[in-house]
């Protein structure tokens, strides 16, 4: 049985948390293959409210088993806190699995991301200050600490006292900040050791034993296409590939396993943080979007910058993720709306360009071409098929459908688990 990707298809904060919970009935294992704690991935089950931040949202299933892939970087206290919190909610935590080979946050990597960020002033990333960036920075530089090397005290000692040695050059002589004692990390990442034991395993064998036995592997992606490191609106990024490519490498699972690629599409555009946002809208209606909406951050608590529908970039993350099909999610927040703008194209210098501007400068100033879509006043939140929503809400998901490249399976009429479309 093949594996399946889940990935946000704009910039981040679709409802990836909802729709994996939605497929957790149907699947064996789900696998959080990129990101930390940056993530906030909210699922709603009956009265109760879960906000799962490293976690895959999969470990809310009582028959899945919830996996962090290599390709997550950890922070181990946030880690045995969100654990703590489960089970405190009677949520079964003791199936999860954790690579030996996913990189550690440390505290040096999160006072780094937050001086970082207060330095670049006017031009930072606006990142959730979680040490995200840097532990990645290390991963790549070959100087990172990963979750095996909490088990041999030597080479955790040798590589911390490694790391801080540029970081506190660094932390003193630029940012103006005390050195970060090598011994406290030490012994506070030697306490880890034996909480995070009972987790670890070599998640490719087991993932790849688990494919051959016929079960059935969601990756789930956390932030969203233009986010990703690589496809998404650098420097505005995150330091990983969310997209559906980033699931192999962050996981070990080859892509001749994978046969089915969703995006999750909000039917309006949010983002947080800084960048470029064609169709964001700083007057009444982009508030009215955010109030209705709950368009809040999960794990920090910004508000997040709301803008109407942008095809552009649904037809890009079709093309950049290889989508066989999108979950729209939160259609019934447009209701009310008389007319609903939706971008279909970008003006740029007078031209009208239909992809999404690989050249940087293009995209900052990039103009939304608007087509207006008639709205619907009616409640749809208790729709159970696509017949039960009023005609304009249909004609409204088949245009976006039509613009965005790939069929819609599924479509959000609010946050709860039962609030869902199936669409044949
Ligand atoms: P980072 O911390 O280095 O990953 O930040 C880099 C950029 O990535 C954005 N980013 C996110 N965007 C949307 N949602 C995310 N998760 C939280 C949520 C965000 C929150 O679900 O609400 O609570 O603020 C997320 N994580 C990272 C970030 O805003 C930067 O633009
Ligand atoms: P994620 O990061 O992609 O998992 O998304 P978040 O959890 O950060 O944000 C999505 C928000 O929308 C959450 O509060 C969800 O409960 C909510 N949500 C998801 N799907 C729907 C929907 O179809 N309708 C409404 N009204 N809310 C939804
Ligand atoms: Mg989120």
């Amino acid at each position: 049985m093949p594996a399946l990707v889940l990935v946000g298809a704009q910039w981040g904060d679709e409802g990836k948390g909802k729709a994996t919970d939605l497929l957790g009935g149907s699947v064996d294992y789900v696998v959080r293959y990129q990101g930390g704690n940056n993530a906030g991935h909210t699922v709603v089950i009956g009265d109760q409210k879960y906000a799962l931040h490293l976690l895959p949202s999969g470990i809310l299933s009582p028959n899945v088993v919830p996996v962090i892939g290599n390709g997550v970087v950890i922070d181990p206290g946030v880690l045995l806190s969100e654990l703590k919190g489960l089970d405190e909610r009677g949520i079964d935590t003791s199936k999860l699995l954790i690579s030996g080979n996913a990189h550690l946050i440390t505290p040096y990597h999160r006072t780094l991301d937050k001086v970082t960020e207060r330095f670049l002033g006017k031009r930072r990333i606006g990142t959730t200050g979680r040490g995200i960036g840097p532990a990645y920075a290390d991963k790549i530089n070959r100087v990172g600490i990963r979750v095996q090397d909490l088990f041999d005290e030597s080479i955790l000692r040798q590589k911390i006292e490694a790391a801080l040695h540029d970081k506190n050059q660094l932390l003193v002589k630029l940012y103006n900040r005390r050195a970060i004692p090598a011994e406290l990390v030490l012994e506070e990442y030697l306490g880890y050791a034996e909480k995070i034991k009972p987790y670890l395993a070599d998640t490719t064998l087991v993932l790849d034993e688990a494919l051959k036995a016929n079960k059935v592997v969601l990756l789930e992606g956390g932030q969203g296409t233009l986010l990703d490191v690589d496809h998404g609106t650098y420097p505005f990024v995150t330091s990983s590939n969310p997209t559906s490519g980033g699931a192999c490498t962050g996981s070990g699972i080859g892509p001749t396993k994978i046969d089915r690629v969703i995006g999750i599409l909000k039917a309006y555009t949010t983002r947080v943080g800084s960048g470029p946002f064609p169709t964001e809208l700083l007057d009444a209606d982009g508030e009215a979007l955010r109030r209705i909406g709950g368009e809040r951050g999960v794990t920090t608590g910004r508000d997040r910058r709301c803008g109407w529908f942008d095809a552009v970039i649904a037809r890009y993350a079709t093309r950049v993720n290889g989508l066989t099909d999108f979950f729209l999610t939160k259609l019934d927040v447009l209701t009310g709306w008389e007319q609903i703008p939706v971008c279909v194209a970008y003006e740029i210098d007078g031209k009208r360009v239909e992809e999404l501007p690989y050249n940087q400068s293009d995209f900052h100033h990039a103009k939304p071409v608007y087509e207006n879509l008639p709205g619907w006043s009616e409640d749809i939140s208790k729709a159970q098929t696509f017949g039960d929503l009023p005609k304009n809400a249909q004609a409204y998901v088949k245009a976006l459908e039509e613009m965005s490249g790939a069929p819609i399976s599924a479509i959000g009429v609010g946050p709860g688990r039962t609030e869902t479309i199936q669409v044949n």
